[in-house]
């Protein structure tokens, strides 16, 4: 298939008259494939396609190619590419594929696949405390290592599809886990039996996954194509797919679907439309508050003999590109990349009740919360500017700006630490991590574990005991620290280990952590 689409590209492209057509193909052959696929329809990056390049302008996305693009893996290219060469590729990139593959409830139950059988267990076939075990995902070679979080020591390690991006999800009990990959795979891993029970291709090029509180249901958010994809939590297999249709049938990427435990929704944030939906899967929804209904009820599927999944809309003055929850989820943070600054989103009111004054890339979905002096705050790291913003969640205000030594993409802590820590992701102090502590708001102490190596993404064991680091490196490492001491007390090495996920902290959603 992908020998055909690009054939079908070049052939598009010498009917439009581009005498370079064949120029632009080699350069885009050579810079970009191997990131965003052969046909364009994305890999590790994004696809490039008119559908999905949204709200980005042509002179906007020759300035990402030659400079790169902050908070991403878009590299510059401006030492491989002149101004012309760029705008080829735009040119290119912007013009519609002849054909862009279906991707509906048919392709998608093509591709599901049950792998194993899921036996009747009551604990983990090896010796661990089931609750304070660890995913790592290894980025660097397409695997994932099952951690003892007691003896921090590797259990088990298994390939993964390729490029698995977000946070894996866990069921409520923690025994198993769904990861999402950039191309659109979901699989169903059994952290007891250490066996993959069954994947699905549920789109083309995809955000991120949720699992309802209730352990019935999977969320897949797209960004190609325009969908969201209802799937059986027990084997993965498609319930129906919905399409993000705004106002004058206008499509959407989605930015992200979170699962609203206390609501037992899911709520997505929309790329190209300024709307969060909110789609419950209670079996009785609740009456609309206040929003615009589309009603599923009357199509196809699941929802036609159950009654589930209304979608309620919500409308905004902006997109949101990344957004964060109060712990009762019923407050929605979020950011635009456009237009900086926050909004707050009162959910059972349906509507913006107060903006944020935040400057830089705020990356509120790394958010996390502590109590500060009797009051609620919420930290966020910037991805465009070296601070963290510290905000007081009664009244919306700023309280302190923590400078850092860069911008950062990850923050976490633990209820039982007195710190919190934040990575130094890009610039030349890749290499560091700040530590605050929590009630002075302070850095502490700044920790730079492989000197020239990027060091990030914390997360904590189930007791607040160990914080674990990574070495983003294809000879990395995940570095345990004693969490009171900031002492190393382990290095273990993995390949370009990214995230690290808590079995306990995950399913409790603990304030420290990402939900
Ligand atoms: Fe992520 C989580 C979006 C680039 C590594 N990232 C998320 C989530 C979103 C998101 C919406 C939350 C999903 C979830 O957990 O369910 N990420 C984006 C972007 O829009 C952005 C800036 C551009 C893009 O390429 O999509 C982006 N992310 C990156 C990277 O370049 C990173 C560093 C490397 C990679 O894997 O591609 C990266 N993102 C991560 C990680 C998480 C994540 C490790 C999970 C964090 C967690 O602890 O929960």
């Amino acid at each position: 298939m992908r020998f055909t689409l690009c054939a079908v590209v070049l052939l598009a492209l010498f009917a439009n008259g581009l005498v370079e057509a064949d120029d632009t193909t080699a350069l885009y052959s050579e810079h970009c494939a191997a990131c965003h696929g052969e046909s364009r329809l994305g890999g590790m990056g994004p696809a490039l396609l008119p559908e999905n390049l949204g709200r980005l302008k042509k002179k906007a996305a020759v300035d990402v190619i030659l400079s790169g693009r902050a908070a991403s893996q878009m590299p510059a290219f401006s030492k491989h590419l002149d101004h012309q060469q760029a705008e080829s590729l735009v040119e290119m990139i912007y013009t519609p594929l002849p054909q862009v593959p279906e991707w509906g409830l048919e392709e998608i139950s093509s591709t599901h696949r049950i792998l194993a059988d899921t036996p009747t267990l009551d604990g983990p076939v090896f010796d661990a405390d089931p609750l304070n075990l660890f995913i790592v995902v290894e980025l660097g070679d397409h695997h994932a290592t099952v951690l003892n979080g007691d003896k921090m020591e590797p259990v088990h390690r298994f390939k993964t599809h390729f490029a698995l991006h977000g946070g894996p999800k866990y069921s409520s009990d923690g025994r198993f886990v769904f990861f999402a990959s950039r191309d659109g795979w979901i699989s169903k891993f059994d952290l007891w039996n250490l066996k993959t029970v069954a994947e699905v291709r549920a789109g083309i090029n995809t955000r991120n996954l949720a699992v309802s509180a209730d352990d019935r249901f999977v969320m897949v958010a797209n960004y190609l194509p325009h969908t969201l994809v209802l799937l059986d939590a027990k084997d993965l297999s498609p319930m129906r797919v919905i399409d993000i249709t705004g106002e004058n049938n206008a499509t959407s990427r989605a930015s992200a679907v979170y699962t609203a435990a206390p609501r037992q929704s899911f709520v997505v944030a929309l790329k190209d439309i300024p709307e969060i939906w909110e789609i419950q899967y209670r079996d009785d929804p609740l009456p609309v508050y206040n929003g615009l209904m589309h009603d599923y009820r009357l199509g196809e599927g699941l929802a036609q003999e159950t009654g589930l999944f209304p979608v309620r809309r919500i409308g905004l003055d902006d997109h949101l590109d990344d957004f964060f929850f109060s712990q009762d989820y019923s407050l929605l943070f979020g950011t635009s990349r456009d237009t900086k600054g926050g909004q707050v989103v009162q959910m059972d009111l349906g509507r913006k009740i107060a903006d944020i004054n935040l400057d830089g890339m705020p990356h509120l979905g790394s958010g996390i919360t502590w109590e500060y002096q009797g009051r609620q705050i919420l930290a966020t790291p910037n991805l465009g500017t070296g601070q963290v913003s510290i905000i007081d969640l009664a009244t919306y205000e700023v309280i302190k700006q923590i400078p850092t030594l860069g911008p950062g993409f990850f923050m976490r802590s633990h209820e039982n630490s007195p710190f919190a820590w934040v990575d130094v992701f890009f610039g030349p102090n890749r290499d560091a991590v700040h530590v605050i502590n929590k009630q002075t708001l302070e850095v502490v102490e700044t920790l730079r574990p492989a000197p020239g190596k990027t060091a990030a993404h914390v997360e904590f064991d189930r007791q607040g005991k160990h914080a674990l680091l990574s070495i983003w490196d294809m000879e990395g490492a995940v570095v345990v620290y004693d969490a009171q001491t900031l002492k190393e007390v382990k290095r273990l090495p993995m390949v370009k280990p990214s995230g690290k996920y808590n079995v306990f902290n995950k399913i409790t959603r603990s304030a420290g952590t990402s939900h």
